[in-house]
C-alpha cells in the first residue's frame, strides 16, 4: 500500500507557526510535522522568503491564450457535488487574460515522454528527465519537488482528503502544481469575490499565487497525480478564510485586486 501520510499537508489545520526543522520531510511524520520551513522573522512586513516579484516571463514560453486551460464562473451558491462541472447557465467563460490578472502563471508540458513515479515524496527535481521542466526548475528556482497521485485506490479516507483539499484558504507562498496524469478543478476567487474553476489536465503546469483564495477538487475522473512543487523549503500550512489580515493576504490584495482594479477604473 502506497503510503499518502506525507502529502496530507493541505488539511493541516495547525496555527500558522513554523517548525524550527530544515530537514526534508520525513516519510514517516504525520501531516503536522511535516513542514520543514526557512527562519522567517516576525515582523509586518512580508517575510523575505516570499516571490520578490510578479513577474512570470520565463525563456520557456506561456502557451497561446487559446491553449490555456479552460475556465469558467461557478454559480454563486454553494455547490452540492464539488466534483461536477458546476457551470454557470449559460456558461461564462474565464479567458487566460483573466486569469493572468489574478497573478496566474501557466505552462503545458509533455509528461507522456517520460516516466514518473506514483507517489515520491520528496523527489529531487535535480532528477528531472524533461530538459523543459529542468530549465522552468532552474528559471523559477523550484527547490523542491514531491509527486503524488490521489485516487480511491491508493489514498486512504479518500473522500475525507478530497472534501480538505475543497476548503478555501491561503498559503504563504506559491502553490505549484505540474498535472502528470489525470484531471481536476483549481477553484480560485476573482477580483469581484466570485469563484472561478480553471480545469487542469495532463501536461499541464500552473501557479497559483501567495496569498490566493482557492481551493482543489479532483473532477468526475477521481484521479490526478500531480508534481507539487516548492521555492524553498516546502510549507504546505493551509490558512483558511477568513484570513484577510494575513501578512500574504494583504499583498496579494494590494499586488492583484486594489491596484489592478484602480487601474481598470482608471
Ligand atoms: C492541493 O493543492 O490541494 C493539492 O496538493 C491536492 C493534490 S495536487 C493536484
Ligand atoms: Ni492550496
Amino acid at each position: 500500500m502506497i503510503n499518502f501520510i506525507t502529502m496530507a499537508g493541505i488539511e493541516d489545520d495547525t496555527p500558522p507557526t513554523k517548525p524550527s526543522t530544515t530537514e526534508e520531510k520525513d516519510k514517516t511524520n504525520p501531516p503536522t510535522e511535516e513542514q520543514p520551513v526557512e527562519e522567517t522573522p516576525e515582523t509586518s512586513e512580508r517575510p523575505s522568503k516570499l516571490p520578490k516579484t510578479t513577474t512570470t516571463s520565463t525563456m520557456i514560453p506561456s502557451p497561446p491564450d487559446s491553449s490555456w486551460p479552460d475556465a469558467w464562473l461557478m454559480p454563486p451558491d454553494e455547490c452540492s457535488d464539488q466534483k461536477a462541472p458546476n457551470r454557470r447557465s449559460p456558461n461564462v467563460t474565464v479567458t487566460a487574460p483573466q486569469l493572468r490578472s489574478l497573478g496566474i502563471s501557466y505552462w503545458h508540458l509533455d509528461p507522456s515522454s517520460y516516466t514518473y513515479p506514483p507517489l515520491a515524496v520528496p523527489w529531487n527535481p535535480q532528477d528531472s528527465p524533461d530538459p523543459k521542466l529542468s530549465q522552468l526548475r532552474d528559471e523559477r528556482g523550484y527547490s523542491y519537488a514531491d509527486i503524488i497521485t490521489v485516487h480511491p485506490d491508493t489514498l486512504p479516507e479518500y473522500e475525507k482528503k478530497v472534501k480538505s483539499f475543497f476548503e478555501e484558504h491561503i498559503h504563504d507562498a506559491e502553490e505549484i502544481r505540474y498535472i502528470l496524469g489525470g484531471s481536476g478543478y483549481f477553484d480560485v476567487r476573482n477580483k469581484e469575490d466570485e469563484w472561478v474553476r480553471i480545469h487542469v489536465k495532463t501536461g499541464d503546469l500552473i501557479t497559483l499565487p501567495e496569498g490566493i483564495y482557492h481551493r482543489f477538487t479532483v473532477d468526475e475522473g477521481d484521479s490526478i497525480h500531480a508534481m507539487r512543487l516548492f521555492i524553498g523549503q516546502p510549507v504546505w500550512t493551509p490558512f483558511n478564510r477568513p484570513c484577510d489580515e494575513h501578512e500574504s493576504r494583504k499583498w496579494y490584495v494590494k499586488e492583484f485586486l486594489e491596484e489592478k482594479k484602480e487601474e481598470a477604473e482608471g
